[in-house]
C-alpha cells in the first residue's frame, strides 16, 4: 500500500509539473492536473475537516467554499480546545476568537478576538464580501457579525471551564509555552493533542484558497492575538505561486511574517517543503535560545499541487488529500 502511494504520488508529481509547464500563469484550466482537488489541514485529527472540504472541492466546488466549510467543523467540535466551541478560554474565562480566510484574487477578511460567535470564519469571509475592510476586532467584529444573522452563544464549555479552574489554582502566566501545555492541558479532558486548524485547497479550477481559525493560546491576557488571523503570518494565498499556513507560537510567526515568507520562497524557487524550512530557519537564527519552550509549523501547497510541510520540532502532523482522495497523515520534518 505504501509503495503503491509512493509510485502513485511520484507520478502525480510528474504530471502536475507538465501540467504546470503549460498552465498559463495566473489563468485557471479545468480538470486538468490529476492532483487536483487538493485539501491539506495542519494537524492530524483534522482528516475530518479536510473530508467535509473534499465534500465540495470533489463535485467541483470552489476552494474558498470548501476552505470555510472545512475549518468549520472544528469550529463546531466541542471536544476540540484549541478552536471555536470548547476553545480554551483566555486568563479572564473568556472565550476569544481569532480567524482569516484568503481567496485566488487576494481577497480577504479576519477577525479577531471575537466572543460569543462559533463560526469566527463565516464572519472573517462576510467581512472579506461584504465590507471595504479586511479586518474587524472585538466588540466590533461582534456588532457586525450580530447584525449579519449570526447567533449569540456561550462558547465556554464544561470540560473548558474546569480546565481553566484548574489552571486558576496557580494562575502562572506561561501560554506560550506550547510544548508543556501539549502534555498537560491538552491532555487533561480532550480526545486529540491538537492545535489551530490552517487549511489549504485548491479546487477542480486549479484556484486555490486559504483558512485559519483558532481560539489562540490558552490563558492568554484578554485582547491577546496571534498569527493565526493575520494576513501574511498566519495565512497567505497567491494564486500565481501557492498559499502557506502556521500552527504554533503566533508572537514567532508574527516576527518573520512567516506564511508570506514561505509563499515568497516559493515564489523565488523553493519547493513547499524548502520553503517552509527557510521560514523556521529565519525564525530559530533571530530567536536563538529563546525557543525552547515553543513549537511551531508551516504547512504550504505550491499552486501546481505539490505540498510540503515544516517544523521547530518534533511532533508537528498534518493531513491531506489530492485527486485520488485518499487521506494522508504526516509527521513533519523538524530543524531541532
Ligand atoms: C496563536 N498560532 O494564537 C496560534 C495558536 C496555535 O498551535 O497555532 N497554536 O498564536
Amino acid at each position: 500500500m505504501i509503495n503503491r502511494r509512493k509510485f502513485i504520488k511520484g507520478a502525480f508529481f510528474t504530471t502536475g509539473a507538465l501540467w504546470a509547464a503549460s498552465r498559463v500563469k495566473g489563468a485557471s484550466i479545468s480538470g486538468a492536473n490529476p492532483q487536483l482537488p487538493l485539501v491539506i489541514s495542519t494537524w492530524a485529527p483534522n482528516v475530518k475537516a479536510n473530508a467535509a472540504a473534499w465534500e465540495i472541492l470533489s463535485k467541483g466546488g470552489k476552494a474558498l467554499d470548501a476552505v470555510e466549510k472545512g475549518v468549520m467543523v472544528p469550529e463546531a467540535d466541542p471536544e476540540d480546545t484549541s478552536v471555536g466551541y470548547g476553545g480554551l478560554p483566555d486568563r479572564d474565562g473568556r472565550v476569544t476568537l481569532d480567524a482569516c480566510i484568503m481567496d485566488e484574487q487576494g481577497n480577504c477578511g479576519s477577525v479577531m478576538c471575537l466572543e460569543h460567535i462559533m463560526h469566527p470564519i463565516s464572519v472573517a469571509r462576510q467581512v472579506m464580501e461584504k465590507t471595504p475592510h479586511v479586518v474587524l476586532v472585538g466588540d466590533g467584529a461582534l456588532q457586525f457579525a450580530l447584525a449579519n444573522g449570526f447567533k449569540k452563544e456561550n462558547l465556554l464549555t464544561a470540560n473548558a471551564e474546569k480546565i481553566w479552574k484548574e489552571w486558576l489554582k496557580e494562575s502562572k502566566y506561561d501560554p506560550m509555552d506550547t510544548i508543556k501545555h501539549m502534555k498537560t492541558k491538552r491532555g487533561a479532558g480532550t480526545k486529540d493533542n491538537h492545535d489551530t486548524i490552517g487549511m489549504l485547497a485548491i479546487d477542480k479550477s486549479g484556484n486555490i484558497s486559504g483558512a485559519c481559525t483558532t481560539s489562540g493560546m490558552a490563558f492568554k491576557m484578554h485582547g491577546r492575538v496571534g498569527d493565526s488571523p493575520i494576513i501574511g503570518a498566519g495565512l497567505y494565498v497567491d494564486n500565481e505561486v501557492g498559499a502557506a499556513t502556521a500552527t504554533g507560537v503566533g508572537e514567532e510567526v508574527i516576527r518573520i511574517c512567516g506564511a508570506h515568507t514561505v509563499v515568497e520562497a516559493m515564489r523565488y524557487g523553493k519547493s513547499p517543503k524548502e520553503a517552509c524550512k527557510l521560514a523556521v530557519e529565519r525564525m530559530n537564527k533571530l530567536r536563538k535560545n529563546k525557543l525552547e519552550d515553543k513549537q511551531i509549523g508551516f504547512i504550504a501547497v505550491s499552486i501546481t499541487g505539490e505540498i510540503g510541510a515544516y517544523a521547530l520540532r518534533e511532533g508537528f502532523t498534518y493531513t491531506y488529500r489530492l485527486g485520488d482522495g485518499v487521506d494522508v497523515i504526516k509527521s513533519a520534518d523538524f530543524l531541532i
